[in-house]
């Protein structure tokens, strides 16, 4: 039985901001874990490091449920993204160490791969229509099944999902938060435009998706998803802010597009109503945000009660560690849905070395022992982190609104 004898946290900037977790044993066998939570990271790595690290010490590693609940219960402080984030972090460093002693990939200890590969979608993203469509046939050459559409708007200088660089979306930067403006109905107007030529020059076998990013009433939601429906859209994403779970319900009366809400969730508890009532199709909890694998299925088996489907969050604030979380997740869970993926750049792949693969649309986590991703410390030690914020975003005139 493996026992705890260190629990650090590295911090490091390989192009962005990440914390990661390392635990290590007396075996000699260590484990990671993400606990990146972008624009606020030294608050889960102090939860951490101050916190959770002097609890561990000594505990048997492969206990990994019962860690989860001392740590969830034994808080007395339940839930909450920093929270959620650290015990993600302790549960995938521990999942790490279980392979490692089985000598097994994650998901043959979760039961077993249920697919050959799980699919993603990569991101296109333009300044304009015409833009978001060149960068969308890139990814069908790549031999993506799925794509997700983001343009520009017409009279607003900067748009959610759209950068200037081709393949990373980088919204956190800069030492105070940038912002950004927003109209609903210069936006509305746009985006069956976007859909409608999408469609005519991407044909009707790849799968399209569209994040609104929290920025609809629901009226106006159902209105949008009415608007697409002529475009099969796999889903659309965020289309109101769901602290209100009710809220969906006006949603579904108007439309059968279907809808995917989740990526700032953090518990069970966020999606409960959502899932219960069929009010959603897809649930994007992440494995870093939401507790770790072992929530994560707890929340997929609920949701495969009600034919709700998986599409974990993976923008590249989610470490190569959540990456291959999630795809030992995905690929063993039988509600899968569809997993997202932005490639990472070449100095965050350096840091932290894979064996997970890209092959046509489908992504695999390689059948290294445990999560099969390592962190390259010395690399690391080089990049210092550097604070960093997500925008905040302002209607026209001024009023502080969701970004
Ligand atoms: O804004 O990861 O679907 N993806 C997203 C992301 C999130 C960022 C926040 O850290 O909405 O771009
Ligand atoms: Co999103």
């Amino acid at each position: 039985m493996p026992r705890i004898t260190s629990v650090r946290v590295i911090v490091t900037r390989p192009g962005r901001n990440f914390v990661t977790v390392k635990i290590e044993t007396d075996e000699g066998i260590y484990g990671i874990g993400d606990a990146t939570l972008n624009g606020r990271e030294l608050a889960v790595a102090s939860y951490l490091t101050d916190h959770v690290a002097p609890v561990l010490i000594g505990r048997d590693a492969h206990r990994i449920e019962d860690i989860w609940q001392y740590l969830y219960k034994g808080a007395y402080w339940r839930r909450g993204p920093v929270t959620m984030s650290a015990i993600a972090a302790i549960d995938m460093a521990l999942w790490d160490i279980k392979g490692k002693v089985a000598g097994l990939p994650v998901y043959q200890l979760l039961g077993g791969a249920s697919r050959d590969g799980c699919m993603v979608y990569g991101h296109a993203n333009g300044s304009d229509v015409s833009e978001t469509i060149e960068r969308a046939q890139e990814y069908l050459e790549k031999g993506y099944k799925a794509v997700r559409l983001q343009s520009g708007v017409p009279g607003l200088k900067s748009t959610y999902g759209v950068s200037g660089e081709r393949f990373y979306y980088e919204p956190a930067k800069g030492s105070l938060p940038e912002e950004s403006f927003w109209s609903t109905s210069k936006y509305m107007r746009l985006v069956p435009e976007l859909f409608q030529r999408g469609r005519d020059a991407l044909g009707w076998d790849i799968h399209l998706l569209h994040d609104v990013h929290h920025r609809l009433t629901p009226i106006e939601a159902g209105r949008l998803g009415k608007d697409l429906e002529p475009y099969r859209l796999f889903w659309l994403e965020d289309a109101t802010p769901a602290e209100n779970q009710e809220a969906f319900r006006l949603i579904r009366q108007h439309t059968t597009t279907p809808l995917a809400v989740g990526e700032i969730f953090n518990s069970i508890w966020d999606a409960k109503q959502l899932i219960e009532e069929q009010l959603i199709d897809y649930i994007r909890a992440t494995v870093v945000h939401a507790g770790g694998i072992t929530h994560l299925r707890r929340i997929a088996a609920l949701a495969d009660l009600y034919q709700v489907r998986t599409g974990c969050h993976g923008a590249t604030d989610l470490s190569p560690v959540t990456m291959a979380a999630a795809l030992h997740f995905g690929l063993s869970v039988p509600n899968f849905g569809i997993q997202e993926y932005m490639v990472h750049t070449e100095e965050t792949d350096a840091v932290f070395p894979h064996a997970y693969r890209f092959d046509q649309g489908l992504m695999h986590p390689g059948d290294a022992p445990g999560l099969g991703v390592d962190i390259d410390e010395t690399l690391a030690a080089k990049y210092e982190y550097s604070r960093a914020y997500l925008p905040v975003n302002r209607l026209e005139d001024g009023t502080m609104f969701n970004w």
